[in-house]
């Protein structure tokens, strides 16, 4: 299969909201809470990818609220798959796919893969399968939804949960103010840093800036090979906050500079959003969500000051924690 240029790639970016497609590919019928941003996050990946696209959803929110019995909103061919098999189911797609046009079963065309996988799924328990997708020759996109929580199952901690948040794991109490004490991991920048195959490599939040993650998709699937995009998900019901302010909690994180918004193509790295420069105090964000209800201002000065040494220590700010630079004993 070949791939279109650079060229023709700028050409399909949107350059405003007029230019979204106006087809619904994952459309009524689904029953994610309301002001759910992952749900956004499907709507708008199947959008830039277009009907000739097959997905499959790792077990979580995006999979039972999605298809409760005998409906579903998606358009596209669509599948489950196990809760640590986004990366395998990717993997088994790609393969299928590649097999069935080589022996001409079917047309041979461009069909994008995608697979996404929540932050417990995808982050945690299915990391060695994305990492072993990330390492393959396949076109495929895989999308780390992350609303922070393993929310389908009533908000329990994950390794990608804002340090300090209450969850149903870790809940705050009279002894023990924070109960989750573990920063949140870096995913897409050890998938960045660690897999040469790797072709494109993004963060984003769906909303901000607009257009932001629909276009990384278009260049996820353009790139030629594996690629990782891992949005941030504002979730109402997990973060507790009234979900009118769904968009409002997701710029937020992006202006603070708590969830750093970048892209990594061909080894160079872009920031989307440049939180050296300008950052919203990191209090803003916390303060809207009622899972840090308990914080005082030795919480919100740990969190600020952990934020500010990644902006300003960082070799690579949200990528690279090197301080040091160069060091060479002789
Ligand atoms: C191997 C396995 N362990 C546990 C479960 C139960 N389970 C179903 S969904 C889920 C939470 C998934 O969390 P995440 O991947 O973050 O997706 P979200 O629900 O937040 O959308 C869990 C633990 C399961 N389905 N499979
Ligand atoms: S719990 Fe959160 S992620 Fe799940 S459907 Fe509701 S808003 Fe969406
Ligand atoms: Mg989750």
């Amino acid at each position: 299969m070949t791939f279109i240029s650079e060229e023709q790639i700028k050409k399909k970016l949107l350059k405003g909201v007029h230019d979204i497609p106006g087809e619904e590919l994952y459309t009524s019928g689904h029953r994610t809470c309301q002001g759910c941003e992952s749900a956004l996050v499907m709507r708008q990946f199947i959008k830039a990818a277009g009907p000739r696209t097959v997905a499959s959803g790792s077990t979580g929110c995006m999979y039972v609220a999605n298809t409760s019995y005998m409906t579903t909103p998606w358009v596209v061919p669509w599948m489950h798959t196990q809760l640590g098999a986004g990366g395998s189911s990717a993997v088994g797609m790609a393969a299928g796919l590649r097999a069935m046009m080589r022996k001409g079963k079917i047309v041979d065309e461009k069909i994008n893969v995608i697979s996404f996988c929540g932050d417990i799924g995808g982050g945690d328990m299915g990391l060695s399968g994305i990492s072993g997708a990330l390492q393959t020759d396949y076109n495929l996109l895989i999308i780390l939804y992350d609303n922070e929580s393993a929310a389908n199952t009533d908000i329990q901690a994950t390794g990608l949960t804002t340090w300090g948040a209450q969850t149903t794991f870790t809940p705050t109490g009279t002894k023990h103010r924070v109960m989750h004490k573990r920063w949140k991991k870096n995913v897409a920048a050890m998938l960045a840093v660690g897999h040469p195959n790797v072709k494109y490599v993004a963060t984003a939040c769906a909303t901000f800036p607009p257009l932001d993650f629909m276009n990384k998709v278009t260049k996820a699937l353009e790139a030629g090979g594996p690629a990782f995009i891992h949005s941030l998900d504002p979730c109402p019901k997990g973060w507790d906050y009234h979900p009118r302010y769904s968009h409002e909690v997701g710029e937020l994180a992006i202006k603070s500079g708590i969830f750093p918004l970048y892209e990594i193509a061909n080894g160079v790295v872009t920031y989307n959003y440049d939180a050296r420069k300008k950052r919203t105090p990191v209090k803003e964000y916390l303060l809207n969500q009622g899972r840090f209800s308990h914080f005082t201002d030795t919480e919100f000065n740990f969190v600020q000051s952990r934020v500010d040494e990644m902006w300003e220590e960082w070799e690579l700010p949200g990528i690279l924690p090197i301080k040091s630079g160069l060091k060479v004993s002789t």
